[in-house]
């Protein structure tokens, strides 16, 4: 039986605050002790509150004061927490796994043992790709797998690397980080020769003729639970979509400044594919967006608001080429509607993050607005803040597909506020979600592979699967109060929203891992951590 303790299985910093949750409606005494034994505090936590997200009541035990190093349980009467660290780098491991995730993930090549472990695999999904409905081909070898599936698809591959490029702005140590990947000590850091895997492979996505970007790349439907050789069914490329152009050109925008120094030819060719890119992406218009065309039933990322999407085109490419057109674009953008978002469906915060750090000319009046707006934003958040036991900026509503990366999303609204405002209860508010990731959630779960001590052992993803060992490193996605998938129907039916995580392969909905989950929560550890 686990415990109704709920604390950072891995742990806490020590000047950090400290807060563990306890189910339980009245006050309760608890005691913070050493492994050894040693009780070092005991206290009284206040009562309980109600909480619409697990429909229960639950009390915090603040436990702050506990600066020293060391290792800790909390007991409440015979009730034991597990075991966690109270330090300095204590977060590095689990960065590193995180990072690390995107080389393991690699496709259209050979991943060795020395380099892989387990993991290994000769090269994968590297026969041309059939262009969708027509008898033409295509090498668009490269990239990452997508998630627990084999697809490769261009709008989660751009905000996968819109994030990573934030994590290494706020957090320049990621550039050192050995990520022990076959290009370890070359001249380009291991994170950028990582980043530079999928930028390849997304060039090859874009049409030389006309600069549109195609969908994605996948087979027409999912495969078993193999490695990735074994799914050897056709290669389909579906369709050009308004919303990865967009994304395209905008990530392919901002990663311009972090090759120029390195490879200037290479630099270059991500401008010309951008601009290239942008002019076109309009011309892309489907009614109603994206969609699988007939056969096709893999990912298919679609989105009914297809404006954030150039909204955010638009600010990367005025903060990388100053062109006055495309600060006109993304200001009148912003005259009709701020928008906020950074996950794959609504990405308008990268757009807002680069119009107020571009070097070229802003108008103040739109840059105080978007200010404005992004505090209102972290403000709306705070709210749910307030009143949500875990301290995360959820309400019982919030709980959805992916809802661990709307967590860290959460996160990097509630630093932009810290940030503009230099208020400290944003920080601290921002840090709380990294606990609640880290198994101050009352799934009671470490929620990233391979960490804590109660551990994600089944994910929703092939290789995991295939070698029955969990792969180290990998968010899943947490509680979906939508049942999405048959043993989350199963084993969810009837529970609060907050509840609805299962740990159980089939469990797509709930316990998959994607790309942009591991980027998401990246770029908030390296804005609140650091
Ligand atoms: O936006 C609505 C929201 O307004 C509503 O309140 C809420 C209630 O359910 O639903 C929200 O939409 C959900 C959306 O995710 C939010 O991002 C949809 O119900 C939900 O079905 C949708 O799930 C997406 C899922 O694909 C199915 O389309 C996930 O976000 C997305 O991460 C996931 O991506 C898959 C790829 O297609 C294939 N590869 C694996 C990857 C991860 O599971
Ligand atoms: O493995 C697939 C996963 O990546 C997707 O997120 C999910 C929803 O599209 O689908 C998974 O594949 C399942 C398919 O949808 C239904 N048949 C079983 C497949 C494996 O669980
Ligand atoms: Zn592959």
């Amino acid at each position: 039986m686990k415990s109704k303790i709920y604390v950072n299985e891995i742990g806490y910093r020590p000047n950090d605050r400290k807060v563990a949750v306890y189910s339980g409606k009245d006050a309760v005494n608890f005691k913070v002790m050493r492994k050894s034994g040693d009780c070092i505090l005991e206290k009284t936590s206040g009562i309980g509150a109600y909480n619409t997200s697990t429909k229960d009541y639950e009390v915090k035990l603040d436990f702050s004061e506990v600066k020293e190093h060391g290792e800790y349980i909390i007991k409440v009467g015979e009730e034991t927490s597990v075991p966690f660290v109270v330090g300095e780098s204590i977060y590095d491991d689990v960065n590193k796994a995180l990072m690390r995730f995107f080389f393991l993930q690699r496709c259209g090549t050979e991943l060795t043992e020395a380099d892989a472990g387990v993991y290994a695999h000769p090269v994968c999904h590297n026969t041309p790709a059939r262009i969708y409905g027509t008898e033409t081909f295509r090498e668009v070898n490269g990239g990452w797998h997508d998630a627990g599936d084999y697809g490769r698809y261009i709008v989660a591959a751009a905000v996968t690397l819109a994030a990573l490029f934030h994590a290494i702005e706020n957090d320049e140590s990621l550039l050192k980080v050995d990520m022990q990947i076959p290009e370890s000590g070359q001249k380009l850091p291991d994170i950028l020769a990582e980043i530079k895997y999928e930028l390849d492979w997304m060039l090859k996505m874009q049409d030389e003729a006309t600069g549109k970007v195609y969908h994605k790349v996948t087979c027409a439907n999912f495969c078993g639970f193999v490695m990735p050789q074994y799914e050897t069914e056709e290669l389909v490329i579906c369709p050009f979509s308004l919303t990865a152009t967009a994304d395209f050109a905008a990530c392919m925008a901002m990663a311009v400044k972090f090759y120029e120094p390195y490879d200037k030819a290479f630099a270059e060719r991500m401008a010309e594919a951008a601009k290239r890119a942008y002019a076109v992406m309009r011309d892309i218009q489907v009614p109603g967006g994206f969609l699988n065309p007939d056969g096709v039933v893999t990912g298919t990322y679609e989105d009914k608001n297809e404006l954030d999407e150039q909204y955010w085109a638009a600010a990367e490419m005025y903060k990388a080429f100053g062109d006055e057109l495309y600060r006109t674009e993304f200001e009148n953008y912003v005259n009709q509607e701020i928008l906020h978002g950074y996950g794959w469906e609504d990405v308008a915060s990268f757009g807002n993050l680069a119009y107020l750090s571009t070097s070229y000319p802003t108008d103040e009046k739109i840059a105080d607005k978007l200010r404005a707006s992004m505090l209102e934003k972290a403000d709306a958040l705070m709210k749910k803040y307030e009143t949500n036991n875990f301290e995360i900026s959820f309400d019982e509503k919030d709980y959805i597909w992916g809802s661990n990366m709307y967590v860290a999303e959460n996160g990097s609204h509630l630093f932009d506020a810290y940030k503009i405002s230099g208020e400290d209860k944003y920080l601290t508010a921002a840090r709380e979600h990294i606990h609640y990731i880290l198994g101050k959630n009352p799934c009671n779960v470490c929620f990233i592979t391979g960490f804590g001590t109660n551990k994600v052992l089944e994910p929703h993803h092939r290789p995991s699967a295939a070698t029955k060992q969990a792969m180290p490193g990998m968010l899943i996605g947490g509680p979906d109060s939508g049942l999405h998938d048959p043993d989350a129907v199963r084993d969810c039916t009837g529970l609060a929203p907050a509840l609805c995580h299962t740990d159980k392969l089939l469990s797509y909905s709930t316990n998959e891992v994607t790309i942009y989950w591991n980027s998401a929560l990246l770029m908030l550890m390296a804005q609140v951590l650091s």
